[in-house]
């Protein structure tokens, strides 16, 4: 290749929108919708993708993929996208949630729609806390964390443990696909985008519920700068949620 020619190696995925992104700098929200632009845009999904998107900060998906998108206020999503499917199975369903909308405000759509074995996919975006409403206490916040509703860190008696919502679902026989995986760095960047493919072609094979949590950094959630907050990700977060494979009925049953 001579000196003058230019080689494109990096390129916004044709389903993430062309706009600046309305998140804070250093948040994970956008890595996670960049890959599901791109797995979505690689199966060749977008034009049949009907997406659901809950409160919080997640819910600006809807503005930042291109594909069609109905609002699910608080935890309701996996209950609407449960109606989708139904009245239009020719669609892909896809619901995106955080950990206070999914694993508090919305405990009982999501197990339900699991234990229904629902051919739909959910991304899980937990960061811990209640990011868009000033940082409070979330189910998945850890013991001893600071957050505005627990100034003096989170403790077990009174405020419960930390739960861990894919490992509860992935037990479920109707679901077909659970994983855990982080934007923590870019090789876990790598297989969390190969778990929300496998749990999108779960949904294509028709084998159930697929969910696929990825663990975040909310930085101005939790008081520090985004560097930090990625060395707290990886020091205090994944230890007590381990990422990998956790659920994986996609073959043919034994
Ligand atoms: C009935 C009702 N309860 C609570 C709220 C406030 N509220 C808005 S977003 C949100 C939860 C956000 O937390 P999470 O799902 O973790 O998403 P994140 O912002 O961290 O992405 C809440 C409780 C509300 N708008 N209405």
């Amino acid at each position: 290749m001579s000196a003058t020619e230019l080689r494109t190696i990096f390129e916004r995925p044709a389903l993430l929108a062309d706009r600046s992104t309305h998140y804070c700098p250093g948040c994970g929200h956008g890595v996670v919708q960049r890959l599901i632009a791109e797995v979505l845009g690689e199966l060749e999904l977008g034009p049949r993708t009907i997406a659901v998107a809950p409160v919080g900060c997640a819910v600006f998906a809807y503005q930042d993929l291109m594909v069609d998108f109905v609002e699910a206020p608080h935890g309701r999503a996996p209950a609407v996208a449960t109606g989708i499917r139904r009245v239009r199975p020719e669609a892909f369903v896809l619901t995106y949630q955080g950990d206070g909308d999914l694993a508090a405000i919305g405990t009982a759509e999501i197990i339900h729609a699991a234990a229904r074995g629902e051919r739909i996919t959910a991304i899980f975006v937990n960061n811990g806390v209640y990011g868009m409403t000033g940082g409070q206490m979330a189910p998945t916040t850890l013991l001893g964390q600071r957050t505005t509703s627990t100034p003096a860190g989170r403790e077990r008696i009174g405020t419960g443990s930390p739960l861990r919502m894919t490992e509860l679902l992935a037990q479920i026989p109707g679901v077909a696909f659970a994983a855990r995986g982080s934007v923590v760095d870019a090789a876990a960047i790598g297989r969390t985008r190969g778990y929300i493919e496998r749990a999108c072609r779960a949904q294509l094979n028709g084998a159930g519920f697929s969910i696929v949590e990825v663990l975040a950094n909310c930085p101005v959630g939790w008081g520090l700068t985004p560097v930090d907050s990625l060395a707290w990700l990886r020091d205090r977060v994944l230890p007590e949620f381990p990422v990998g494979l956790l659920a994986d009925r996609t073959g043919p049953p034994g």
